[in-house]
C-alpha cells in the first residue's frame, strides 16, 4: 500500500514514523519551541534524518483545554513553515488543521496531506479536501478541545469510534475523495477517559479492519502519565513506545510521535518481528 502525497509517495507496507512539527506557543510538550521557520525546518530536518517518513505541521493546539486560533494567525504560523519544508524536504508534509482556508493554502504551499481532527466536520471542509485531491487522515474526538475531557461518555467506546470514522469516511467517498487517499485515527485523549483509551488501543485492530491505513498519536499523552503515576511530559518516552509497538503490532501504519529516533527504532524491531 502506498500513498500518494502531492509529488512524494508514502509507503505504508510497513509502519511509519510521522514527526510532530508543532508550530504553536501552547502545545502541550513543545510549545513555543519551533515559532521561527527557520527553527522549525531545522527540527523537521532532524527528524527526517532520525527517519520520519512525514512530517504533521500543526498551528493550533488540540491539547485538552487549549483555546482556538483565528484563521489568520493560523496562517501566518503554518503557512511560512510548510513552504521552507516543501523545498527542503524529501518527505511528505501535513497539514494539522481543521479550517479549510489553511487546508487550501497548505496545499498551495506544497502540503501533501490532509490531518484534521475533526475528520472534515466544518463547514466546506470535505468540499475542499475532495477539491484539492490530497490524502486526509480522518479523527475521532468527542466534543471540542477546550472541554472534550469534561464528562467523556460512551456505550462501547470501541464501536462508537469505529462508526464514526467509517461514517465519516462514506462521506468523504460520496463527495468524491477516492477510498485510496483516505486514513482513519480513533483520536487518542480527545474527549475520551483512560480505560477508553486503554480499550480503543487494545482495540485498534477493529478500526484497522474498516480496510483503511490507521494513525494512531499517543506519543507523550496523558494515558501515558495516567498510568505512570502523573509523569511529567518529558519522562513519557518510554510509556509512548510500548503504546507505539502495541499499535504497529495490531496493525496501525502510522505513529504520530514527538521522539523519532526512538520510535523508529522500535518500529524496526516490530517490522524485523511482524515479517518473520
Ligand atoms: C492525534 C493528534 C493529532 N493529536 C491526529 N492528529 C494531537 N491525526 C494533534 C493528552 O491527553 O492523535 N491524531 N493532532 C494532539 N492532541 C492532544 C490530545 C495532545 C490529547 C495531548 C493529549 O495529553
Amino acid at each position: 500500500m502506498i500513498i500518494r502525497c502531492a509529488n512524494l509517495d508514502l509507503d505504508l507496507n510497513e509502519p511509519r514514523v510521522m514527526g510532530i512539527l508543532n508550530v504553536t506557543p501552547d502545545s502541550f510538550s513543545d510549545g513555543g519551541l519551533f515559532i521561527k521557520p527557520s527553527d522549525a525546518l531545522k527540527h523537521a530536518v532532524r527528524m527526517v534524518g532520525e527517519g520520519a517518513a512525514i512530517i504533521d505541521v500543526g498551528g493550533e493546539s488540540t491539547r485538552p483545554g487549549a483555546q482556538s486560533v483565528s484563521l489568520q494567525q493560523e496562517l501566518d504560523r503554518v503557512i511560512p513553515v510548510i513552504e521552507a519544508l516543501t523545498s527542503q524536504l524529501s518527505v511528505p508534509v501535513s497539514i494539522d488543521t481543521s479550517k479549510p482556508e489553511v487546508m487550501r493554502e497548505a496545499a498551495t504551499a506544497g502540503a501533501g496531506m490532509i490531518n484534521d481532527v475533526c475528520a472534515l466536520s466544518a463547514e466546506g471542509a470535505v468540499e475542499t479536501a475532495s477539491e484539492l485531491q490530497l490524502p486526509v487522515c480522518l479523527m475521532h474526538m468527542q466534543g471540542e478541545p477546550r472541554s472534550m475531557q469534561q464528562q467523556p461518555q460512551y456505550d462501547d467506546v470501541v464501536a462508537d469510534v469505529s462508526c464514526f470514522l467509517q461514517q465519516r469516511a462514506q462521506v468523504c467517498i460520496d463527495a468524491g475523495i477516492p477510498a485510496q487517499h483516505i486514513l482513519l485515527d480513533p483520536g487518542f485523549g480527545f474527549g475520551k477517559k483512560l480505560s477508553h483509551n486503554i480499550k480503543l488501543l487494545k482495540n485498534i485492530n477493529v478500526i484497522i479492519k474498516l480496510g483503511y491505513p490507521v494513525l494512531a498519536g499517543i506519543s507523550r499523552k496523558r494515558m501515558i502519565s495516567q498510568i505512570l503515576d502523573e509523569r511529567s511530559t518529558d519522562q513519557r518516552l518510554y510509556g509512548s513506545l510500548a503504546a507505539a509497538v502495541i499499535a504497529a503490532m495490531k496493525g496501525a501504519s502510522i505513529l504520530r510521535v514527538h521522539d523519532v529516533r526512538a520510535t523508529v527504532d522500535a518500529m524496526r524491531i516490530t517490522t524485523a518481528v511482524m515479517n518473520q
